[in-house]
């Protein structure tokens, strides 16, 4: 097996490139694909301060790592969720990779700054994990990015990711999310500019990028995910790329390429403000109730007894 490039030993086969590559053009390739995407969707300015969305897992862990090859000014932010084993092993991925790099890294935790966790909110509220999770994610991440003065919040969703939301969304005619899927947010008043840089590379590029950059990650996969539908189409999407390869990207790269110009009318009045003068009495964020959604989610589930996490699913380093 040869490098494309150079024709010296190749470490990974890319049969959506139809070609082999070495460590060193494998690097490349992944900081190119960054760039253009970057460059392709004006997500990033030369000066500007990114916070970065840090999991402990290998797409965030990448995205920092090649976001500062890259030449950008990057902060990490990472959140403790309390979800047992796997978050306290995540955060001491998160922490080492900044410590190794001399990276600054902001750590807060749900717990001990809120008085909740996932489980116990997921408990509180009669919803799914995710659902109490992503919401309490976005608001801490957007709050974080609007007082420490950063210019956007970076987050290391992969073309996987955006390949099973797409999926979804399509089989269900979702218009309001199909609008609102594009891999960046502008800033609103009150919310920062939300850019997703990893849009052009695989789950399984981003670990091999970990494992040839030396990156230590979580691979475990979160135990509150289970029976997560985007599980389910990721699957499907797997089964398409293996007899088919570039499927996935042809879907997501295409969606944006042909069809936002059709529902760009749609997105740019998903991205208005209902009312960016009113704000939420507890913590000052746009809000259309007297309180926001993440304020009433605190209140409901501080109040609630602790709840233990399931044991993790074991898998294997892909
Ligand atoms: S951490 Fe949170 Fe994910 Fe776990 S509870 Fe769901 S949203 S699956 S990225
Ligand atoms: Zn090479
Ligand atoms: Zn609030």
């Amino acid at each position: 097996m040869k490098c494309r490039v150079c024709r010296g030993p190749a470490v990974i086969d890319l049969p959506r490139h139809n070609a082999n590559f070495c460590v060193e053009h494998f690097l490349r390739l992944c900081r190119n694909q960054v760039a253009k995407a970057i460059e392709d969707f004006s997500m990033l300015s030369p000066g500007d301060r990114v916070l970065v969305a840090v999991s402990g897992g290998k797409d965030s862990l990448a995205l920092w790592d090649l976001l500062v090859e890259l030449g950008y000014r990057a902060d990490g932010l990472y959140l403790g969720l309390g979800i047992g084993e796997y978050s306290d092993v995540s955060g001491t991925y998160a922490r080492a990779f900044a410590e190794e790099r001399n990276l600054t890294l902001q750590v807060l935790d749900l717990r001990d700054t809120y008085g909740y966790d996932v489980p116990t909110a997921a408990a509180a509220t009669r919803r799914v994990p995710c659902s109490a999770c992503g919401m309490s994610k976005r608001h801490l991440f957007d709050r974080a990015a609007i007082d420490g003065g950063y210019d956007v919040v970076a987050t290391g969703h992969n073309l996987d990711d955006e390949a099973a939301v797409l999926y979804g969304n399509t089989l269900h005619w979702d218009l309001e999310h199909l609008a609102r899927q594009y891999p960046v947010l502008p800033a609103r008043p009150g919310f920062p500019k939300k850019v997703k840089p990893l849009v052009r590379l695989t789950e399984r590029e981003m670990a091999a990028y970990c494992v040839l950059r030396g990156i230590d990650y979580q691979v475990e996969e979160c135990p509150m995910a289970a029976g997560n539908t985007h599980l389910g189409y990721k699957a499907q999407l797997n089964a398409l790329e293996a007899t088919s390869p570039g499927t996935k990207a042809a879907f997501v790269l295409g969606f944006w390429d042909r069809m936002s110009p059709v529902v760009a009318g749609l997105r740019a009045a998903a991205d208005e403000p209902p009312d960016a003068t009113q704000r939420c009495v507890r913590c000052g964020a746009p809000t259309l109730a007297e309180a926001c959604a993440f304020c009433r989610l605190v209140e409901t589930s501080a109040a609630h007894a602790p709840v233990p996490v399931p044991t993790p699913r074991r898998r294997g380093r892909r």
